[in-house]
């Protein structure tokens, strides 16, 4: 196995992350095509499209710009993929598992050109490139790799003299959409189970972001055997969608002040803000209010902001020119509406789509910077009184993905993580991501799961098989 950090090398038994190694700044982009089929095409039209890097706003390259004639050829390369009896149907399920091996292998192998491409294509720190978005890539394909040839149907028992039971079938092509904030991690939260379930995939890379998606293909076309034939089906579509949040973090009084401070900045902050997971509504106890204002602020005049192939930083650049300016414009409102403004509130002097942490205490519900999604630097701080007015506070709105609670008495943490309408509830932690454990949101911030077991009923279908038996023993 083309590990550099497996038990044989190192001799230890458990796998870690490797070193980070020196980023690569100018790298050169080799995948620019259309990847169908295990081949590179040029679109139809003969369009391309510019990729941006927002730390310069220069160009990176143009890429190919596929459109529906593209996706129709794609479309049908995956329906031909899924036809009964075709090389990819026919693989047993264990090697569908080491293909998925094989290509977190080729992942790990080219992490760093992963992590630069993606460095400079979203302006994200490669720190956490390197250390989150490959990370997780890495053990997303490694966790979907072992469902491979472990998903199983039921045995039912009826009232009547029959055999009935369940398989659980691929559905067929799946349809995927990117988005540019995590554009290499969100595509293998798609494709690992799609695969593993024995499902094709036709995937459309947000336009701001492709380079990373492009790479993967060259890796998938490495692993090879990626099949070719056809089974078509046309009727209602599933969908599973992840939208958005206004996630609120709740800080009690009794909480551990230093933990809180610190996870609900790292949960706002991170990566630039830009996260469906931002702690974008931070509630706190009127005890703590003004000391956890006052060290959040200190955090965010501290946090390193700049380019982001330096290691020392922790912020890089907001991803386009649209996005800083809706942030600009909701920190406007933000300052209008009232709100004390403790420190940020603008953009940074340098060239390129860089705005300072922003911290605004004193916010009320009723602001636009309290209510509207604003994927960006910013951190709303609110007051609460009472566990009953926050939690009515925290669940009036129509988004519900995350919460997270600080708190040290467990009978109010159990309490809050039952009465939250959010799809996940973070006590004590944030961020705290698992391939294992299933994400998603609750009402509008979405339809049903990645990650976990859970992950795998949204590429499956069901299949209910009841066999008559005779009525007269032989
Ligand atoms: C998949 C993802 C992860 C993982 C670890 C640490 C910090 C932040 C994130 C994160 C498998 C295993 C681990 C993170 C990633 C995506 C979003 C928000 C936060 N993911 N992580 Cl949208």
């Amino acid at each position: 196995m083309a590990t550099t950090n497996g038990a044989v090398e190192n001799g230890q038994p458990d796998r870690k992350p490797p070193a980070l190694p020196r980023p690569i700044r100018n790298l050169e982009v080799k995948f620019t095509k259309i990847f169908i089929n295990n081949e590179w095409h040029e679109s139809k039209s003969g369009k391309q499209f510019a990729t941006y890097n927002p730390s310069t706003l220069e160009k990176i390259c143009e890429v190919e710009e596929g459109d529906k004639p593209d996706v129709d050829k794609a479309v049908e390369a995956a329906q031909a993929a899924f036809q009964r009896g075709s090389p990819w149907r026919r693989l047993d399920a264990l090697s569908r598992g080491r293909l998925l091996h094989q290509l977190a292998d080729l992942v790990e192998r080219d992490r760093a050109t992963l992590a630069a491409l993606e460095t400079m294509d979203t302006g994200k720190p490669f720190l956490h490139a390197f250390f989150i978005d490959l990370e997780g890539c890495i053990r997303t394909l490694r966790y979907f790799a072992g469902w491979a040839d472990k998903i199983q149907g039921k045995t039912i028992p009826t009232d009547d003299n029959v055999v009935c039971f369940t398989r659980h079938e691929p559905i067929g092509v799946c349809g995927a959409i990117t988005p540019w904030n995590f554009p290499l991690l969100m595509l293998v939260w798609k494709l690992a189970p799609a695969l593993c379930c024995g499902n094709t995939m036709v995937l459309k890379p947000a336009e701001q972001t492709p380079l990373t998606a492009l790479y993967l293909g060259s890796l998938i076309k490495e692993v090879g055997k990626l099949v070719k034939e056809a089974a078509s089906r046309s009727n209602l579509k599933r969908v599973t969608l992840e939208l958005g949040g206004k996630n609120p973090c709740i800080v009690c009084a009794d909480a551990d002040l230093d933990l809180a401070v610190e996870c609900a900045h790292q949960g706002v902050f991170f990566n630039q803000g830009q996260c469906c997971t931002a702690a974008s509504r931070v509630f706190v106890e009127e005890q703590v209010y003004s000391e956890f204002v006052r060290r959040s602020v200190e955090y965010a005049r501290k946090r390193p902001v700049g380019d982001p192939f330096d290691v020392k930083t922790e912020q890089g650049p907001q991803i386009d020119q649209k996005q800083f300016n809706k942030i600009l414009e909701l920190i406007e409102s933000g300052k209008k509406e009232g709100a004390k403004l403790e420190c940020g509130g603008s953009a940074m002097e340098d060239k390129g789509l860089f705005i300072k942490p922003t911290v605004f205490s004193e916010v009320t519900d009723n602001m636009r910077i309290a209510k509207e999604e604003i994927f960006g630097p910013v951190q709303p701080i609110l007051k609460f009184k009472s566990i009953e007015e926050v939690i009515k506070r925290a669940n009036s709105t129509d988004y519900g993905l995350t919460a997270a609670v600080f708190t040290k008495n467990l009978d109010k943490a159990l309490k809050l993580a039952s009465a939250l309408e959010s799809g996940t509830v973070w006590i004590n932690c944030y961020n705290a991501l698992y391939a294992q454990a299933p994400f998603g949101g609750f009402k509008m911030s979405g339809n049903g799961r990645e990650l976990g077991e859970y992950a795998l009923a949204e590429y499956t279908e069901v299949k209910t098989v009841t066999i008559k038996l005779g009525d007269k023993n032989p």
